[in-house]
């Protein structure tokens, strides 16, 4: 069952079907070591991935146990959606250990049980959370994989989409990224893809914070490590945008121009973009301007004020690790 949007633990997908997708679901109630004891002894590459992925988390996570917050009975077609559960994220246990894409610390047993009735196979499925705080998502879906995802949704919070979803159980955990405290949250469950914004929003706080400069400031140039990438499809602003990027803007500078250019690039390992909106509420995005794929838009006579900044992911909604420069003298 693909996910378009976050990560999807690959291993689980080839691994943890073969294991567990073919058994009834109740057989799944036997303890990790079992399961582990027949991986083993399966000494495949299949079984492997699916002990590496999906099998370790039976140790931890119990995907039987009841739900801590509720069970959700929705069918294909719901009214209202979306559909709204308010909890708290958090738990003692690191969701690393099911495997090296999930993140936050989640709960032992299921936060929210969705058991949902697939419909005609139009409409997607989007789990998301909403939250002040970094929040990550975990779901165990009725195929028996493993999905987690960090951020893909609005600021810091995690986003996921089944594109065709399967009906069953969808077991689920809200993690906290940082730490095991507990934090407000909100899970929601939609059908629709106006629950996701499709374009950037200028209203909305910056995700890694904010500065002030002033023509001649130094150090320069000024930089920023975040992540880059989020569900919002550049190419909306216009032909010029590319990349997908978050609603949020991920950084904003208010600035006091002098007479030297501004310069506004990123630098990553992937191929990452720039969307900028100017004082004047200008959007201008870049691509490759820069260093190799690097992203680089030079304003040859800065106006003064707020300048956001979101850094793109090229080619689909995946977070990457980015640095963001701002200088008046030098580019990536
Ligand atoms: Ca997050
Ligand atoms: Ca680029």
């Amino acid at each position: 069952m693909p996910a378009a949007y976050g990560d999807i633990c690959d291993a689980a997908k080839t691994g943890g079907v073969a294991l567990w997708g073919s058994s009834p679901r109740g057989s799944r109630d036997r303890s990790a070591m079992s399961i582990e004891k027949h991986t083993l002894a399966q000494s495949s590459i299949a079984g492997i991935a699916a002990l590496a992925c999906a099998a370790s988390p039976a140790a931890a996570q119990d995907i039987s146990a009841d739900p801590t917050y509720e069970t959700v009975r929705l069918s294909a077609g719901f009214t209202p959606d979306p559909y709204t559960v308010d909890l708290s994220s958090g738990g003692s246990i690191d969701a690393e250990t099911l495997s090296g894409q999930c993140r936050g610390y989640i709960a032992n047993s299921p936060d929210v049980r969705l058991i949902y009735e697939e419909g005609s196979g139009v409409l997607p499925l989007i789990i998301k959370v909403e939250s002040d705080a970094d929040t990550t998502l975990v779901v165990n879906a009725p195929n028996g994989s493993w999905y987690c995802d960090d951020d893909t949704g609005d600021r810091l919070n995690p986003l996921m989409r089944f594109e065709d979803p399967d009906g069953g159980r969808y077991e689920i955990w809200v993690g906290t990224y940082s730490d095991s405290s507990l934090q407000d949250a909100t899970l929601s469950f939609s059908e629709l893809d106006s629950t996701i914004s499709s374009y950037p929003d200028t209203s909305l706080d910056p995700t890694y914070g904010s500065v002030s400069l002033a023509s001649g400031f130094t150090p320069d140039p000024h930089t920023v490590k975040l992540r880059s990438g989020g569900s919002v499809d550049a190419s909306n602003l216009g032909d010029s945008c590319r990349g997908y990027v978050a609603s949020a803007p991920d950084y904003r500078v208010n600035y006091d121009g002098g007479s030297l250019p501004l310069i506004i690039s990123a630098n990553a390992d992937v191929d990452v973009t720039l969307v900028v909106n100017d004082p004047n509420g200008n959007w201008v995005c870049d691509d490759d301007s820069g260093e190799g794929l690097n992203p680089s838009l030079r304003f040859e006579k800065p106006l003064s004020g707020q300048y956001d900044v979101w850094v793109g992911t090229y080619s689909d909604t995946s977070n990457e690790n980015a640095t963001l420069s701002v200088s008046e003298l030098y580019s990536e």
